[in-house]
């Protein structure tokens, strides 16, 4: 099993990414925050409450998202490895990450950081506001606090992983093409390693 995540603070380019690299490599994608969009669309219980952080840019709290990554993996024991697109997000997310990978006998196998300016974030989350409906999109103090959340909680997950040496940086500012491009040259590197 191949395991990775794709880091970087709101805005970076995990999602647009993530969809192409899931083609290519045939991984499962999971991404918190469209599971948690989708269960805003369904009006469960727990859309509802994740609504209410999310609404203001913060993150949803660890529990609530530990468990449905937790309901993500047990529902995919046939996946050839998993892509973890904006998860984790706080350190104790990325502790109870790996308890549950080790449950399963794998393991993140490479942390790819996706690195862009906060201008170039917010221009870009800014202009996804306008046709994307999404409510965190649209209010540039909204963008700005979820970046403020981004430093203040979810960076330390890039340090969390560097002890392991599993962290590559990706300069996440160019074409999509060009991003493609870099981060596939190092999950081939991992691959090669972990055969
Ligand atoms: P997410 O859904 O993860 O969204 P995001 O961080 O805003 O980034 P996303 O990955 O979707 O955007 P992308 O960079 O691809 O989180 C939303 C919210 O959910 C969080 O704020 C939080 O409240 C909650 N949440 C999610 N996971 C959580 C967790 N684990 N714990 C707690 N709370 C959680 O793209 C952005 C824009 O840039 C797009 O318009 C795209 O087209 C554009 N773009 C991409 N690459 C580009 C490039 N190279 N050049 C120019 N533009 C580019």
């Amino acid at each position: 099993m191949f395991n990775l995540i794709l880091f970087g603070p709101p805005g970076s380019g995990k999602g647009t990414q993530s969809e192409n690299l899931i083609k290519k490599y045939g991984l499962k994608h999971l991404s918190t925050g469209d599971i948690l969009r989708s269960e805003i669309a369904g009006q469960t219980a727990l859309g509802l409450e994740a609504k209410s952080f999310m609404d203001k840019g913060q993150l949803v709290p660890d529990e609530v998202v530990i468990g449905m990554i937790s309901s993500a993996l047990e529902a995919n024991p046939e996946a050839a490895g998993f892509l973890f697109d904006g998860f984790p997000r706080t350190t104790a997310q990325a502790e109870a990450l790996d308890k549950l990978l080790s449950l399963k006998k794998t393991e993140i196998a490479v942390v790819l950081a996706l690195e862009v300016s906060e201008e170039e974030l917010v221009k870009r989350l800014l202009n996804r506001g306008k046709t994307s409906g999404r409510s965190d999109d649209t209010s540039e103090e909204i963008v700005r606090a979820r970046i403020v959340e981004y430093h203040a909680k979810t960076s330390a997950v890039a340090d969390y992983y560097r002890q392991f040496d599993k962290v590559e940086s990706i300069k996440g500012e160019g074409s999509v093409d060009e991003i493609f491009d870099a981060l596939c040259k190092q999950i081939d590197v991992r691959m090669e390693e972990a055969i």
